[in-house]
């Protein structure tokens, strides 16, 4: 007897997977005996605690809402399918803010680029960290928190594509900006960062007000680059994940004069990239402003001109086009790729 107990999925009656998975693929289908069933119930597996949380035919499961830890990820990528985006970057260069921004755009719209907001399995931690910058915190500027020094914590977001009528997960990590300053110096600690092996996307913010420092500019741009450089020679960072650059903060940059000086800068900046991993790299530029101030730019700028990339391509795509990948096809798991202290 064959059962399913995703929700909507009609494929006792279709035959066709609601999250378009290979029947034999997907944890909600079995097609087996109730003798089976029993069994199965009573015998633990390595990946599958047997507790009494485990979801059943009747039981619903309860998220904390908090980050996720790796092991949860793991949860939903075996359960549907999951892009992993990482965001990098520098402390305070905007990677939390950018995934606040993001939230907040689907909670206040009915739909953002064609895709409607399908679920998320950490509001509270989402509604936590954008406290501090909502008027009822009182703080009188709009600020993010640090994210603290840790193990990655992720995010997480599920969305539905109104064209392809599919839903996906997106998990973003939280990194705190520490991290990616102890990954830029050392080929050693980015060996260890084998999260960045299973990425669909790398996204690399370079804060545009750094960038547009003269005293600062030279090592904001060389951390950056270092960061990316470092991940690549250590083999962490594989051409099968695609790599966008963002100049955060953009409306801090437009607040500066000598517009023509920072232009040029920024151009030498992108032309480096693109000789460095442009060959190799699916490689895009992105002016972002998650928060702007008050000013000329409107709430979440250039997030729409990034978001569909990060739904609608994946690392799956380009198994073909590289060899050392191809272990990785249908694997939907992230636990064996974590930051190995
Ligand atoms: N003006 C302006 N400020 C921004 C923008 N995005 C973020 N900020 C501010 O920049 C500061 C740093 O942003 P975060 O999102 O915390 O930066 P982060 O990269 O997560 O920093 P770490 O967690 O320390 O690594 C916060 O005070 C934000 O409010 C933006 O688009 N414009
Ligand atoms: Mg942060």
């Amino acid at each position: 007897m064959a059962f399913c107990n995703e929700d909507g999925c009609q494929v006792l009656t279709t035959g066709k997977c609601v999250n378009d998975l290979v029947l034999n693929e997907c944890p909600h289908y079995k097609e087996t005996d109730e003798d089976d069933l029993d069994q199965e119930d009573n015998e633990a597996t390595d990946d599958e605690p047997s507790d009494d949380s485990k979801s059943t035919n009747n039981l619903f499961e309860v998220y904390s809402g908090k980050a996720l830890k790796i092991d949860e990820v793991n949860r939903i990528s075996k359960s549907a399918v999951t892009r992993l985006i990482i965001l990098a970057g520098m402390p305070d260069a905007g990677k939390t803010t950018l995934l606040l921004s993001l939230m907040h755009l689907f909670q206040t719209r009915a739909e953002f680029e064609n895709f409607l907001f399908a679920g998320s399995e950490t509001l509270l931690d989402f509604e936590e960290k954008a406290h501090p910058s909502k008027a009822e915190s009182e703080n009188l500027q709009e600020n993010t928190g640090r994210t603290p020094i840790g193990p990655p914590t992720f995010l997480h977001l599920a969305v539905f594509n109104k064209t392809s009528q599919k839903t996906t997960n997106l998990v973003f990590t939280d990194i705190s900006g520490e991290l990616f300053n102890a990954l830029k110096d050392s080929t050693e600690q980015c060996k260890k960062f084998t999260l960045a092996e299973r990425a669909d996307h790398f996204v690399m913010l370079f804060d545009a007000d750094r960038i547009t420092t003269l005293k600062d500019r030279a090592s904001a741009k060389t951390s950056g680059v270092g960061i990316i450089k470092s991940l690549v020679q250590a083999g962490t960072l594989k051409p099968h994940t695609r790599i966008q650059i963002i100049f955060s903060r953009w409306d801090l940059y437009l607040k500066k004069g000598k517009q023509a000086i920072h232009e040029e800068f920024i151009e030498l900046l992108k032309n480096d990239l693109k000789t460095q991993f442009g060959d190799t790299f699916d490689l895009t530029f992105v002016d972002v402003s998650a928060r702007p101030k008050k000013g000329q730019l409107e709430f979440g700028y250039g997030i729409d001109k990034i978001f569909p990339d990060w739904v609608t391509k994946s690392i799956l795509d380009r198994q073909f086009e590289s060899v050392d990948t191809k272990p990785m096809r249908g694997n939907r798991q992230f636990l064996q790729y974590e930051f190995k202290d």
